[in-house]
């Protein structure tokens, strides 16, 4: 990796910071200013001359120890004098730089006079008023900071709800293994398959709390210990991911199982309703008066006042309490639901597997057909297939379909739709293939109606059936582009046309709410795992996940019919 002037100003700008808050000798901290400053106003990079000392040296304001500094940074990429700083510095304090209206002096100032080195500290301190009895803090300036602290830890990433899943699930499983415990569930967010989750529930049936509390704060993963009681505890894992567990007695799960999935929203809800009859229901169970009526069983609360059990994924306070009172609750759609799979890659693209490989670790889960869909020649990255590439794949698939048992490898593309709606094929070939995935892969910022308009354009092709994942949103990277989706929705419909519900744990492509849009206006959806390899149809629960989420049923899923009934769904009617 080449060494750019940039990245060794920027070493010397955070020596600057960090020797400024703990409140260094500021001809020092000036100096490392000042040669970062010179090092992004040189013309070219320094770093093919560093054999020059002279050269350094030469430059204004950068003596014998900085052009030390600058050797070692482009020999070997790193900064004794900064990792050295890092260490002694707290660990919050380079994020409160980042802050408006925060440099380092007043950084350095309420760090060392209030003890505050993280975002959430300075909220509370700002909160409490302590800050603004520091010189130099006015009202305005705890005003501005308050209002980007409350946006900041907003907008602290949540984890991904597979990556939460590697590790909750061995955590959990670890906790199964306490002697004498009960059922030990993940509940929060995770059990409602929340696309992300900000921590991690996990509840434990134990009489005796002791070794279940023991054995969760001994895990090996277990960074921090940030509270300890008798029966809850919080934790930190080493890559920060936040764990609180619950233990319960036996005869309050069920109550505190309800109570600690949530969400909030349908809590209240539910609450309200025992209220309406005279019940109080906690996390410890369903009480009138002072007598415990139910609890033991989440059905048991949800009996308590007057409803069938709700699958947690509805649980949001979206209709779901209406829903059950009028025995109106979707049979939502299960992994077991799914008959085929009907976006992935192979070798011949960006995928890793062959077409047989992946054929047979479809088969293997129990589907009975796969869509090769692989991208389209625009898609250089990819290496998309042309016309040539995609006929030769067409046929090595009619080879193979010949071999195969009980087990049929579907024709398709995933194909690019360009910035005017056009699809990155001719239809002709189009037409050879049994399914056509569009997908946009480019020109993401088009204003919203020009944006629409080219995905409906796409969809108006006689061969075009499935829209790849909808909104091209990549969860903590990319938000979706700016689409009127009831539009497209309702254009599905008219064109016979679906959405893709693209599985890939960083995608969760559509979202619920739009699953939910829909299911109103009568259009269905497929699952895609988007395998590019043959273990990534693991994903396909994910997929499921945010289907039941967005109130599916197997009936609105159309890669739950068998193969004879999906042909008769890929057939267009326009
Ligand atoms: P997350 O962690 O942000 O992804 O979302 P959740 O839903 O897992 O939220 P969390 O971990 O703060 O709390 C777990 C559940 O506990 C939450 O879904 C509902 C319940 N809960 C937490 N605080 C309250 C509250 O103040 N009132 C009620 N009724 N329930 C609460
Ligand atoms: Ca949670
Ligand atoms: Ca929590």
């Amino acid at each position: 990796m080449p060494v750019h002037n940039a990245d060794i100003a920027a070493v010397f700008d955070e020596i600057a910071d960090l020797l400024e808050i703990e409140n260094a000798n500021p001809f020092r901290v000036r100096a490392y200013r000042n040669a970062s400053r010179t090092l992004q106003g040189l013309g070219r990079d320094i770093s093919g001359e560093v054999q020059d000392h002279e050269l350094a040296l030469k430059l204004p304001g950068i003596g014998v120890d900085l052009s030390g500094k600058i050797v070692e940074i482009v020999t070997t990429g790193k900064c004794q004098a900064l990792e050295k700083l890092r260490k002694e510095t707290a660990p919050g304090l380079p994020d409160l730089l980042k802050l408006p209206g925060l440099g380092p002096k007043r950084v350095g100032l309420i760090y060392h006079e209030l003890d505050v080195h993280t975002p959430e500290q300075l909220l509370r301190a700002l909160k409490d008023g302590r800050v603004q009895q520091l010189p130099g803090f006015g009202d305005k300036t705890a005003d501005r900071l308050m209002e980007a602290l409350e946006t900041h830890i907003a907008e602290t990433p949540r984890m991904k709800l597979a990556s939460a899943a590697q590790y909750a699930e061995p955590y959990a499983e670890y906790l199964r293994a306490t002697p004498q415990v009960g059922e030990v569930v993940i509940a929060g967010s995770y059990r409602r398959s929340r696309e992300t989750v900000g921590d991690i529930d996990i509840l434990v049936a134990a009489q005796d709390s002791a070794p279940v509390m023991q054995r969760f704060v001994s895990y090996d993963d277990v960074k921090e210990i940030q509270a300890q009681g008798p029966t809850r505890a919080t934790v930190f894992l080493k890559n920060n991911l936040q764990v609180d567990l619950r233990v319960i007695a036996p005869e309050s799960f069920g109550a505190a199982l309800h109570y600690f999935t949530g969400s909030k929203a349908h809590n209240i809800a539910i609450r309200r309703r025992g209220q309406q009859r005279g019940l109080k229901i906690s996390e410890y169970g369903v009480f009138k008066g002072k007598k415990r009526i139910a609890g033991e069983t989440e059905e048991s609360v949800f009996a308590a006042v007057g409803l069938p059990w709700i699958p947690p994924e509805l649980r949001e306070e979206r209709g779901e309490i209406e829903a059950a009172v009028n025995g109106l609750l979707p049979v939502l759609v299960e992994l077991s639901d799914l008959k085929g799979d009907l976006h992935a890659h192979t070798k011949a693209t960006d995928g890793h597997n062959s077409l047989i490989e992946m054929a047979r670790a479809a088969q293997q889960r129990g589907l009975h057909y796969l869509a090769i869909t692989e991208h389209s020649k625009h898609l250089t990255i990819a290496h998309g297939l042309d016309q040539k590439g995609l006929l030769k794949q067409v046929e090595q698939i009619d080879g193979l379909n010949a071999q195969l048992r009980d087990f049929t490898l579907l024709k398709g593309i995933e194909v690019d739709i360009l910035e005017d709606g056009s699809l990155d094929l001719p239809d002709m070939v189009l037409g050879k293939l049994d399914l056509v995935i569009g997908a946009v892969h480019s020109n993401f910022h088009l204003p919203r109606a020009k944006q629409t308009d080219r995905i409906l354009k796409a969809m108006d092709h006689p061969h075009f059936t499935i829209l790849a994942h909808p909104t091209g949103r990549l969860l903590n990277q990319r938000d979706p582009y700016d689409v009127d989706m009831s539009r497209i929705i309702r254009h599905a419909r008219q064109r016979g046309c679906y959405l893709e519900i693209n599985a890939h744990p960083e995608r969760l492509d559509l979202l619920d709410t739009y699953c939910m849009m829909a299911r109103d206006e009568g259009v269905m959806v497929s699952i895609n795992s988007d395998a590019h390899s043959t273990t990534d149809f693991d994903n396909l629960k994910y997929g499921v996940g945010q289907a039941r989420r967005g109130w599916l049923e197997a009936g609105n899923v159309i890669n739950t019919r068998a193969l004879t009934e999906l042909r008769k769904l890929l057939r267009k009617t326009m």
